[in-house]
């Protein structure tokens, strides 16, 4: 594929010139790029850069060479992972440990390729203490917000649940927590309340109908227990963005965003896909009229997740995959109500009220999964019965 090409794919603006792109950047300035992406072992000399995709938390750059080589590099957001050493640690051995069972021929799915720093390390540290990794970039892949057909849910949920098989038996020692806590719906909940508490912006008036909801929920906080499922290696962010599907095919190619795999529960990764790809609109619709759960998306996301997952499952995790998709839609909200009461100072926002939108697009999404309660657990129980597609 030729450059520009892949500049106009994936910034969505025309080619740009060499560097004409640099205003947006960021607080970073052209040299700091090149400085930074010349301290890896890339192959040629940078020739343009751009921001590239759509992470909250992380930022993202997609480097081209004069070779028409093309990279990602990242900035680790160290404010939410506060050790992104251990961090780069369990991103080398999960890579390791995926890149070796494609070898071998047990997965068709391909994993990130990590370019090591010149001094063989697997990331480098910019001038404010901020921590940066390059990798190879995937080609032909297609990062979704929205799936577009019942066959992204499929592979996407494929991709996942192979994603889980194959580090049920990764070696070593447990990966570490690179957020601890992530998704203990119970304690977000607390932090919740403490925020509202506090309400350091005075911003709880603006969302009393939101702050309600989430109080009349409560009982989902507790719903999923990390203690009363088994411990497993999984992903922790498994929007529908963090796969890519092949861009004519639509096959699963590579599951991506590797930050928060660490030991958690199976139940998380399968709800926070269906959240994205059941939905009839973005994490951020502003008109919650467009908002519905997508019922035929759901059976789609079912079938490929056990499809990929294989016989990992216990019975304990298939009886309450129906429930998931509420408790982490109730996570993610709770989340962004939260940092709307702190004063955005979490996730990215790219305008005022956005986690205020995002919170309110979130509990929308859940009230209508709600009204698809007993749909939802008809649909698992028919696609168990039915097994294998
Ligand atoms: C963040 O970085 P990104 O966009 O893949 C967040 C996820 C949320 C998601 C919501 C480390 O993910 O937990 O589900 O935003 N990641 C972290 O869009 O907090
Ligand atoms: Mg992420």
């Amino acid at each position: 594929m030729q450059i520009n090409q892949i500049i106009s794919r994936f910034s969505r603006v025309d080619p740009p010139s060499l560097f004409s792109m640099m205003s947006r950047l960021k607080d970073l300035s052209t040299g700091e790029i090149l400085e930074l992406a010349s301290r890896f072992q890339v192959e040629g000399r940078i020739q343009t850069v751009e921001p590239f995709g759509n992470g909250n938390v992380n930022d993202t750059f997609l480097l081209i060479t004069d070779c028409g080589h093309p990279y990602t590099l990242q900035r680790i957001n160290h404010d939410v992972f506060k050790d992104p050493i251990s961090l780069m640690d369990n991103f080398a051995r999960v890579t390791q440990h995926l890149s070796q069972k494609f070898k071998d021929g047990h997965t068709s799915l391909q994993t990130l390729v990590l370019v090591p720093a010149l001094d063989g390390t697997s990331y480098v540290t910019g001038d404010q203490g901020n921590y940066w990794r390059v990798t190879e970039y995937v080609p032909n892949g297609l990062s979704l917000e929205v799936p577009q057909s019942r066959e992204h849910a499929y592979e996407a949920a494929r991709a996942f649940g192979d994603f889980q098989y194959q580090l049920r038996d990764l070696p070593g020692v447990a990966l570490i927590e690179t957020i601890p806590d992530f998704h203990n719906t119970e304690s977000r909940y607390h932090a919740f309340l403490q925020a509202l508490d506090k309400d350091p912006c005075q911003r709880a008036s603006e969302a009393a109908d939101l702050i309600a909801f989430a109080r009349e929920n409560e009982s989902l906080a507790t719903l999923i227990r990390y203690a009363n499922f088994p411990t497993r290696t999984v992903h922790n962010d498994t929007k529908l963005n963090n796969v890519l599907l092949h861009e004519t095919t639509g096959a699963g190619i590579c599951v991506v965003d590797l930050d928060t795999v660490m030991p958690g529960c199976a139940l998380h990764d399968f709800g926070d896909l269906v959240r994205t790809a059941a939905c009839s609109s973005e994490e951020d619709e502003p008109d919650i009229s467009k908002i519905h759960f997508l019922p035929d998306r759901f059976s789609a996301l079912v079938e490929g997740y056990l499809c990929g997952v294989c016989d990992l499952l216990e019975s304990v995790e298939v009886e309450h995959l129906a429930e998931a998709p509420q408790v982490i839609t109730y996570e993610l909200a709770l989340r962004f109500l939260t940092d709307f009461l702190l004063g955005d100072t979490y996730f990215k926002v790219k305008r005022s009220g956005h986690n205020f939108e995002r919170a309110r697009a979130q509990f929308q999404l859940l009230r209508s999964m709600q009204e698809h309660a007993p749909q939802m657990k008809s649909t698992v129980s028919s696609c168990l019965t039915a097994g294998p597609a």
